[in-house]
């Protein structure tokens, strides 16, 4: 079975969080008069100072490049980075560090996978299914693969909560498909996918599985081999870690067997004019010098969540999420975007009396920050009919206040436009 939040959220809300939020400097901030309230975490994630103290620490004590140098330094960078690497395969549960390659983040992970995997198994009348509920970046690197191999792009539908229809993802499953490619949560909707019941129907059919962790890896454990998922992609900024950094987790078989897609310095064994050798897993697929103090400082927002506990994480955003869909509902005019029955703490939201750039704006200046738009992710808005909505993205350092404040400020919109 597939952890399910709504069983982890059974057992107590065990954060401290007024301590948490100790821990990041920028909730500190105070915006036209009122405290920050920042509710845009899908976004981007806050920092705490625990992940700014590597990234300083690494330039202070450690600056050099990495697997090429005899000297102390080059020596002290690559062994953090390859603990670093050891951390992120330890978050998502695979004890093998060359099943973990490093990337600029979600968006080049899939890319390498459409890239690499994609380009060598992906041929003429072939298949690539998706979901209506996928984020950009996992909806554009395919269809360009698909239109370089004249293969096609499938979708599974979505029905009016925001769920997957999986009786018509089966059907849409068949000898031509090569691989399903599918969001473990939604960044529009919140929406939790069902990707236990998802590998198991690919599988039998023989068809690879990616799923886009990008929205669900800091609400949740993660267990790749649990799941038994193929690739699993992430990005460090969305769980307290730094820009510009993510994983790509993929099978050791699968990963040996893909060509890589970047040439460049760390990812040879030998170069001649005539012919070049690739190195082992994971460096195939890490041409040039890497996002070294990234690495660190992701291994160091790794050591920062399990210290507080993914389960107890998720508990306390349950409890938020429940709270505030029951508030937002009282707000006369507003509907929720995404009533799935699994939902991490993503509430999108409409009000009859207000644009969500307008919702947006106004929010802004009562020191709360919302996403308004689309959210990257316009095939959403399209099956819902409407042009963008307003964004409420939850993390663990949020509180009830908080939504209160969100409230209570929404109220105001509705005087302001009603
Ligand atoms: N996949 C999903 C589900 C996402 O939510 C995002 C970013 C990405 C992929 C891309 O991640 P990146 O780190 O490579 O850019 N989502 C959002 C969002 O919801 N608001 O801003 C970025």
């Amino acid at each position: 079975m597939a952890i399910r939040i709504s069983d982890i959220a059974a057992e107590e809300a065990l954060l401290d969080v007024e301590a948490i939020r100790a821990d990041f400097p920028i909730l500190d901030l105070v915006r036209n008069g009122n405290p920050l309230v920042y509710l845009d975490n899908g976004a981007t994630s806050q920092t705490p100072r625990c992940v700014m103290d590597a990234i300083e620490h690494y330039y202070a004590a450690r600056n050099a490049n990495v697997h090429r140098g005899v000297h102390y330094l080059s020596q002290a960078a690559t062994h953090d980075f390859e603990e670093a690497r050891k951390k992120a395969g330890r978050f998502i549960g695979t004890p093998l560090a060359c099943e973990v390659i490093f990337t600029r983040g979600t968006t080049e992970a899939i890319n390498l996978v459409a890239q690499s995997y994609g380009r060598t198994h992906v041929g003429a009348g072939d298949e690539v299914l998706i979901s209506y509920m996928e984020h950009h970046s996992n909806i554009v690197p395919w269809q360009m693969l698909c239109e370089e191999k004249g293969a096609h792009l499938k979708v599974i539908p979505i029905n009016d909560a925001g769920e997957l229809d999986m009786d018509a993802f089966e059907r849409l499953l068949n000898e031509r498909t090569k691989i399903v490619a599918v969001t473990h949560v939604s960044n529009a909707l919140g929406t939790i996918t069902p990707i236990k019941e998802i590998i198991r129907i690919a599988h039998s059919a023989g068809v690879p599985v990616l799923l886009d962790g990008a929205q669900a890896i800091p609400h949740m454990p993660i267990n790749v081999y649990e799941l038994g998922c193929d690739f699993y992609a992430f990005s460090a900024h969305k769980m307290y870690g730094p820009t510009g950094m993510g994983v790509l987790y993929g099978k050791a078989r699968l990963l040996d067997a893909m060509p890589p897609w970047q040439g460049g310095g760390d990812m040879i064994m030998s170069v001649t004019f005539e012919k070049t050798t690739y190195n082992t897993l994971p460096y195939k697929f890490e041409a040039g010098t890497p996002n070294i103090e990234g690495a660190i400082a992701l291994g160091a927002a790794v050591d920062y969540l399990e210290r507080l506990g993914m389960n107890a994480i998720a508990a306390h955003e349950h409890q938020l999420l429940t709270y505030a869909t029951r508030a937002l509902q009282e707000v006369p005019g507003l509907t929720i975007i995404g009533t799935a029955k699994e939902k991490a703490a993503v509430i999108s939201f409409v009000l009859e009396s207000a644009h969500p750039h307008d919702i947006g704006q106004l929010l802004d200046d009562a020191g709360i920050a919302v996403r308004a738009g689309h959210h990257c992710a316009q095939p959403v808005m399209q099956r819902f009919g409407i042009p963008a909505t307003t964004r409420a993205s939850l993390a663990l350092y949020n509180t009830r206040e908080e939504i209160d404040a969100l409230v209570a400020a929404l109220h105001n919109v509705n005087k302001v436009f009603g």
